[in-house]
């Protein structure tokens, strides 16, 4: 199964042309979350082009590790990375939130292949993830499964009861990542509803967590998920955090595809040249069509 190519040193330079795509696409649709997409585009585009055993060609391979955007109002982002790898033209970002469109401003896995749940509920993702991963387990599967939550999102009660459930269950095939970027619609997450230290709060559920990147947490499986001995990596300012479920039912070791760079990578973005927004416009004074500071809508 290929995945998509693109040379780590690339990266950062696609990420910028995809945050590009993401502010053209929530601009045309006039409406949208571009924080909470913009935060997640780098994670995003590293899993796609690093880490996921995915085809876009093959969307619906029994084998295919799964991503779960339980953030799923960030879904801008997850669609330019998608677009970027060729699960569908480039040329189609700027349909985002139309009618009729296969991108809605929230990810609907019944329009469009390469979606694995829809979300946008916050708090639920999670739980699917969770249910995915000991389906593979329970079919001798060897996929990942990943979950993207947001820190705002961390909050829901449901969230916890997941990370309680995949210590127990053993998911060692199941990682969470936590986009930590201290914001949420109605102000900074840490005056909402602190979540520090949440390092040791996952850790005492079984879970290992540590940093990644600039202001970013990894954590790895632990053999014993009891509570952990020692205390996590230090967090700064603003973490995002990985946080991967312990268990002895690790998959096994597969090895690491070739990854060609794919002709699309040097051709720059189309647009369609005509400007739909007319379509989300409403009479003066309903707002439909003015972003409001931080995010718009559910
Ligand atoms: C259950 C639920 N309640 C409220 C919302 C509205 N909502 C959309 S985005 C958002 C903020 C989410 O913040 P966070 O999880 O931190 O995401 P990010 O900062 O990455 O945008 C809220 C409250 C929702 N989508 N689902
Ligand atoms: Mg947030």
């Amino acid at each position: 199964m290929p995945t998509i190519a693109a040379e780590k040193t690339d990266l950062k330079k696609l990420a910028a042309r995809l945050r590009v795509n993401i502010i053209r696409m929530i601009e045309a649709a006039g409406s949208g979350h571009p924080g909470g997409s913009l935060s997640i585009i780098d994670i995003l585009l590293f899993l796609y082009t690093q880490v996921l055993r995915h085809d876009p060609k093959n969307p619906h391979s029994p084998d295919r590790d799964r991503i779960i955007l339980s953030k799923g109002h960030a879904c801008p982002a997850l669609y330019a990375v998608m677009a970027h790898c060729g699960y569908f033209p480039e040329s189609e970002l700027m349909t985002l939130r139309k009618l009729g469109s296969r991108l809605q401003g929230h990810p609907d896995r019944l329009r469009l292949p390469g979606i694995e749940a829809s979300t946008g509920s916050l708090g639920q993702g999670l739980s699917i993830a969770l249910g995915m991963a000991l389906a593979g387990l329970m079919d001798k599967k060897d996929y990942r499964v990943y979950a993207i939550l947001g820190d705002g999102e961390m909050q829901e009660g449901q969230v916890w009861e997941a990370l309680m459930a995949a210590p127990k269950f053993k998911t060692g095939n199941l990682t969470v990542i936590v986009d930590a970027n201290n914001g949420q619609i109605d102000g900074h997450v840490t005056e909402i509803m602190n979540l520090d230290p949440l390092a040791e709060k996952l850790a005492s559920f079984g879970w290992d967590v540590k940093t990644i990147a600039l202001s970013r947490r990894i954590a790895r499986p632990r053999a014993n998920p009891g509570p952990s001995s020692r205390a996590p990596s230090k967090a700064r300012a603003s973490p995002s955090w990985k946080i991967k479920s312990p268990g002895t039912a690790k998959p096994p070791t597969r090895k690491k595809p070739t990854r060609p760079w794919p002709s699309f990578l040097r051709t720059p973005p189309k647009y369609a040249q005509s400007d739909t927004r007319s379509l989300w416009r409403r009479a003066p004074g309903t707002g439909r069509n003015k972003p409001r500071r931080g995010g718009v809508g559910r």
